[in-house]
């Protein structure tokens, strides 16, 4: 064998192991993945909302939209570039419209309805998005209180005539489109809701063309509210929950 030839050997064996360790690699990789995807379902629930909740959801939302805002080092409120869009809280009461969406997402998560936050209704301009996040507010340093922290997220699409805008979860390589009237619902605290899951990283992918509009029920481990004047009480707990 010349030197040319010994050099070209080497070569070879050299592409074929590069190819061997990139193959592994890429191997490991969708392994992780999908191991990730049969370990944190996501369910789709197409259809949970009709058109005219869509419309009234946005209509009630629109003359209360503020600039959204995060949960940051414990702190409600904070104003910051990885969120972009307008939101508003919705209250139930005398409404009945929300208060039937409530109960379905109460019946679709076996929860009970004291168990939710308010619903949040958020619309997102043009190229407005939000970046990768968890919901657990924990994983934001907040004090949750007696209520714990927010156990599952329901998303429910108000519309869907934009482009770009996907949901996206990163660590699962999945994206899910929004359509119309469509539930997504997800968990973001382990199974003992220690902690927050890191799988449930997930993010608003931005708005390409049009306007986004969707709504967030959150619910958290324990009752939100007290009960109405004369009705049950629970016992009130005597140790916080470690997280
Ligand atoms: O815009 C989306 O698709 C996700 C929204 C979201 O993650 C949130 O509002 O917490």
């Amino acid at each position: 064998m010349d030197l040319a030839q010994d050099e070209g050997a080497h070569l070879e064996i050299a592409l074929i192991l590069v190819a061997v360790v990139v193959g592994i690699a890429l191997v490991g990789r969708v392994a992780l993945v999908l191991h990730a995807r049969r370990r944190y379902p996501i369910r789709e629930l197409p259809g949970f909302l009709s058109d005219e909740e869509c419309a009234h959801l946005i209509e009630v939302a629109q003359p209360r939209l503020r600039q959204s805002t995060i949960v940051s080092d414990g702190e409600r409120g904070t104003l910051d570039t990885q969120r972009k869009s307008g939101s508003a809280f919705l209250d139930q009461a005398g409404d009945r419209i929300i208060q039937a969406v409530k109960r379905r997402i109460a019946a679709a998560t076996d929860t009970p309805v004291e168990n939710q936050e308010r619903l949040q209704v958020t619309h997102y301009h043009e190229g407005e998005r939000y970046a990768p996040h968890f919901d657990a507010l924990g994983a934001s340093g907040l004090d949750t209180g007696a209520a714990g922290d927010r156990v599952w997220t329901v998303i429910l699409y108000l519309n869907d005539d934009y482009t770009g805008g996907a949901t996206v979860f990163p660590r699962l390589r999945r994206k899910i489109q929004p359509s119309k009237g469509k539930a997504v619902v997800f968990r973001n605290l382990t199974s003992d809701c220690a902690r927050h899951d890191p799988l449930a990283i997930h993010a608003g992918a931005a708005v390409h063309g049009g306007e986004k509009w969707l709504s967030n029920q959150w619910i958290r481990e324990r009752r939100r509210h007290r009960p109405p004047a004369g009705g049950q009480r629970r016992p009130k707990k005597t140790s916080r929950r470690k997280r």
